[in-house]
């Protein structure tokens, strides 16, 4: 049976869109206008109770009963543990993809967040003093990427839900004033994500 898939057109919804079509899983999506405020739908808070998206709802959950997951990183989780896909079976392999996929909820989100909530204020001071602090972060965030993928060809190894977590903020590299041409591994590595056609089908379906 197909999963649910509350979400919006947003860098955290584009991870799980990306995960289910890469682990070929069928979904429906079920829009939720999080400008229009139906996050703080009661029918949603159940499933989602931080009002946020993403929010999936198995119907075929753990022992045949349907089960609901919220927070983007514990879905990517779920789905990868579920489905044995792009989540290594052994120990030593699932730490890597533990420590990016915690690096990007922690840091690769919540900076480069801020830097599109700044380059909105209209108070000058405020506006500069914002895009100032969070600008060097997430630049600083881009370099560590581009470190570990000059060692990697993908973040944990082979291709994991810690590159899916990663890709959805790195494709709003435009919108946080990034140019990838300054970080070349991490540029590489997008191409190379990009390219591959599930997870350009997750771009692509229509989330809002
Ligand atoms: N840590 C959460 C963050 C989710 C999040 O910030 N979602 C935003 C859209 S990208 C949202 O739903 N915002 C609605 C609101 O702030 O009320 C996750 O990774 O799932």
């Amino acid at each position: 049976m197909a999963i649910e898939f509350w979400t919006w057109n947003t860098p955290n919804g584009r991870k799980i869109s990306v995960a289910l079509e890469e682990m070929g899983l069928p979904y429906t999506v079920h829009p939720v206008n999080i400008s229009k405020g139906e996050q703080f739908n009661p029918a949603f808070l159940k499933i989602s109770p931080n009002n946020r998206i993403p929010a999936i709802v198995d119907p075929d959950g753990p022992g045949g009963a349907p089960i609901s997951v919220f927070e983007s990183g514990a879905i990517l989780l779920y789905l990868g543990m579920k489905t044995g896909k792009f989540w290594p079976a052994d120990l030593r392999a699932q730490v890597p993809v533990m420590e990016w996929l915690m690096w990007q909820m922690g840091g690769f989100g919540p900076m480069p967040g801020q830097v599109h909530h700044f380059l909105q204020v209209e108070n000058e001071a405020d506006r500069r003093y914002g895009l100032e602090r969070y600008m060097k972060e997430t630049r600083r965030l881009y370099g560590v990427l581009d470190k570990r993928l000059g060692e990697a060809a993908f973040v944990a190894g082979d291709v994991s839900v810690a590159d899916f977590a990663i890709l959805g903020w790195a494709w709003r590299h435009e919108r946080h004033q990034v140019d990838l041409a300054d970080f070349p591994n991490v540029k590489r590595w997008y191409a190379a994500m990009m390219a591959r056609p599930a997870t350009a089908r997750g771009f692509e379906v229509a989330l809002s």
